[in-house]
């Protein structure tokens, strides 16, 4: 028994260690037509981004920008999508 949830803990650090990790950020700007996002972020850990910054982001769907305008608090995901760092997921606070 205490083997299996030995087991499935390390499991889990797997899924944890390999998903995008949720960062902070306050929107700048939105450029809904070209489908960025001007935000300034807090540390995102899965992109090596130590440091809080302020930076563009191309947004995986410009749909997701729709529901957010400079001055939101959010919480978002952002990856390397073919080289390009790439918000995933955006949500207001
Ligand atoms: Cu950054």
């Amino acid at each position: 028994m205490k083997k299996t949830a030995t087991l499935l803990g390390a499991l889990a650090v797997a899924i944890i260690s390999t998903a995008a990790s949720a960062a902070d950020g306050t929107v700048k700007k939105v450029d809904e037509s070209a489908g960025k996002i001007t935000l300034d972020h807090g540390p995102i850990k899965n992109l090596g981004m130590d440091e809080p910054m302020s930076m563009v982001f191309k947004a995986a769907d410009p749909a997701m920008l729709k529901g957010v305008k400079p001055g939101d608090k959010v919480l978002f995901e952002a990856d390397r999508v073919n080289g390009q760092i790439t918000l995933t997921k955006i949500q207001k606070k």
